[in-house]
C-alpha cells in the first residue's frame, strides 16, 4: 500500500516537472515572437517613414522642375548647381518627417545619349576611360551590333552566336541601350569602363540613354566638352554662361555641337543619410498649356536591411515605364 502511494508520488512529481518544461518552452517562444514582431513593427515603420520621405522629396522636386518660369533656359552656375529660373537652385538637402535626405536634380541632357553618339566620339568617350585601344574598335563595332536590329556581324563586332556561346549565354537586344548599365552586357565592355577604379575614370556620369540627343550648352560639364572636341573652348563657355546666367542663344560657331539652352529630361536622386537608401527616377517634362506635363521614364528604389545591423542594400524595384504623375 505505501509502495504504491510513494509511486503515485512518484509519477505526479514527474507529471509536474514536464507541465513545468512546457510552460517554460512557451513561454521563452512567446518572449521571443514578441520581442520579433515588435522589432518587424519598429523596422516597418522606420522603412514606411523614409520611403515616406522620399516620396515627398521626389513630388517636391517634380513640382520644383514643372513650375520653371524660364522656358528658354536651364543652366549650372559655378558651384554646378542647376538654376531652371530664376528662383534657388533645389535644396541639396532637405528634413522630411525628421528623416534627413540628399537631393540631387541632374539634367540628363547635360550628357551624351550612347545611343546615338557618331564613332568619333564614341572613340574620345572610350579613350577618356583610359580603354585598351585594341578594345576600343570591337566595343564600338559590338555597340552597334547590339542597337541595330539585325544579326550580321561587324568585323570586330558580336551577333547572337557570341552571346549565345557564352558560360551564362544571353541575346543581343537588337535595340538601342535602355539604361548605361546595359554596356556592360556588350562584348569587352568591363564593368570599370562605366564605373571607373583605381586605373581609370568611369563614363557612368557623362552619358545617358534618355532625351533625344540634344545637349543643353548650358549644363554640359567640361568632360563632356572635351570629349566632344571643345577643349580650348571649354573654360570660355562655362564663364560666359555663368556671367550671363545661361546662354539665351547658342553662339553661330557651337550651333553643330549645341542644339538647347533648356532642358526636358531629369535625374532625380535622393539618399537618405543614415542608412544610404537610394531612390533614383528619371523624369520629363511635356509642355502644356498651363506649365508641363511630367513623365516619369524611369524609377529605381534601393533598399537597406537594418536588422543584421551590417547595413547591406539591394534595389528594390528596378522599372523602366512611361505614365504621366
Ligand atoms: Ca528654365
Ligand atoms: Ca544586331
Amino acid at each position: 500500500m505505501v509502495k504504491r502511494f510513494r509511486n503515485e508520488q512518484g509519477i505526479a512529481l514527474i507529471l509536474v516537472l514536464f507541465v513545468i518544461i512546457i510552460l517554460m518552452i512557451l513561454g521563452l517562444n512567446l518572449s521571443y515572437s514578441t520581442r520579433f514582431g515588435l522589432m518587424s513593427v519598429k523596422n516597418l515603420k522606420e522603412e514606411t517613414s523614409v520611403r515616406y520621405a522620399m516620396l515627398s522629396a521626389f513630388n517636391e522636386a517634380i513640382a520644383y522642375i514643372a513650375q520653371d518660369k524660364d522656358p528658354v533656359v536651364d543652366y549650372l552656375d559655378d558651384r554646378g548647381l542647376l538654376h531652371l529660373d530664376d528662383r534657388d537652385p533645389f535644396p541639396q538637402e532637405k528634413e522630411y518627417f525628421g528623416i534627413m535626405l540628399d537631393i540631387m536634380i541632374i539634367d540628363e541632357e547635360s550628357k551624351l545619349n550612347i545611343n546615338m553618339l557618331n564613332d568619333i566620339n564614341l572613340r574620345r568617350l572610350l579613350k577618356y576611360a583610359n580603354v585598351p585601344d585594341d578594345k576600343i574598335q570591337t566595343i564600338i563595332d559590338s555597340l552597334r551590333d547590339w542597337i541595330d536590329p539585325d544579326e550580321l556581324r561587324r568585323p570586330s563586332g558580336a551577333e547572337k552566336e557570341y552571346y549565345e556561346s557564352l558560360e551564362i549565354p544571353y541575346r543581343p537586344k537588337n535595340m538601342p541601350l535602355s539604361v548605361p548599365e546595359e554596356l556592360i552586357l556588350i562584348k569587352d565592355f568591363s564593368r570599370d569602363y562605366l564605373y571607373g577604379s583605381e586605373e581609370r575614370k568611369g563614363i557612368k556620369d557623362l552619358i545617358t540613354t534618355f532625351g533625344d540627343g540634344r545637349l543643353n550648352i548650358n549644363t554640359v560639364s567640361k568632360e563632356v566638352m572635351e570629349i566632344l572636341g571643345l577643349s580650348i573652348d571649354s573654360e570660355t563657355i562655362i564663364s560666359q554662361r555663368n556671367s550671363l546666367r545661361g546662354y539665351r542663344a547658342i553662339p553661330p560657331h557651337l550651333t553643330g555641337l549645341f542644339r538647347a539652352t533648356s532642358s526636358n529630361t531629369f535625374r532625380i536622386e535622393i539618399k537618405e543619410k543614415v542608412s544610404g537608401e537610394k531612390l533614383t527616377a528619371v523624369i520629363q517634362r511635356v509642355p502644356a498649356k498651363k506649365g508641363f506635363i511630367v513623365k516619369t521614364l524611369y524609377w529605381s528604389e534601393q533598399k537597406t536591411y537594418r536588422s543584421d545591423r551590417r547595413a547591406r542594400s539591394e534595389p528594390e524595384f528596378l522599372g523602366i515605364y512611361g505614365g504621366t504623375c
